[in-house]
């Protein structure tokens, strides 16, 4: 299954100010070109999302405020990883079916993505996505 957790930049206040300060680099603190940045606010604990596979887009995924737990799977395994701290970086692979579930009211999700919106690098059904990974790799090549 390929993903990885990673520790993200931070920066404590050096000065009487309050607030951390964490910033994120493309190609040097992960593995690809930021195309994309979105987030997921304003919902409830228990909100499920997600419930699909991209063919192409790589994604890095943190929670700069709260708790939201990740559950990929690559279809033989399953991983649950909790996004309880905002430096913990989770960057998802394409070919892995991800699901999120929100653990605390209003947690965000803050996602760096390799793509451009296209609604044609989702696989939202999970039959297809079976059928997918049994002919795809995650560069999307025929295996
Ligand atoms: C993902 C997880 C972590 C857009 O128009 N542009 C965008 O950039 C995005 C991300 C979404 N949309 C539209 C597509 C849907 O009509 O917004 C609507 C909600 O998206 P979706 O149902 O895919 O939301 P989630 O929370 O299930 O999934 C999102 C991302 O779409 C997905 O790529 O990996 O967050």
């Amino acid at each position: 299954m390929e993903f990885k957790i990673i520790k993200l930049n931070t920066r404590p206040a050096s000065d009487p100010r309050s607030g951390e300060l964490l910033f994120v680099e493309g190609e040097r603190d992960i593995p690809f070109i930021i195309k994309r940045v979105y987030c997921i606010y304003s919902a409830d604990k228990c909100t499920q999302r997600g419930y699909h596979a991209h063919k192409k887009n790589w994604q890095l995924l943190y929670c700069p405020f709260g708790d939201i737990e990740i559950i990929l799977k690559d279809g033989k395994n399953r991983e649950f990883i909790e996004l309880d701290e905002p430096s913990k970086g989770l960057i998802v692979s394409p070919g892995l079916w991800h699901e999120m579930v929100w653990k605390e009211d209003n947690s965000v999700l803050c996602v760096m993505a390799s793509e451009y919106y296209d609604e044609n690098d989702y696989i939202r059904s999970y039959d297809e996505y079976l059928r997918y990974i049994q002919c795809y790799n995650s560069k999307g090549n025929i295996v």
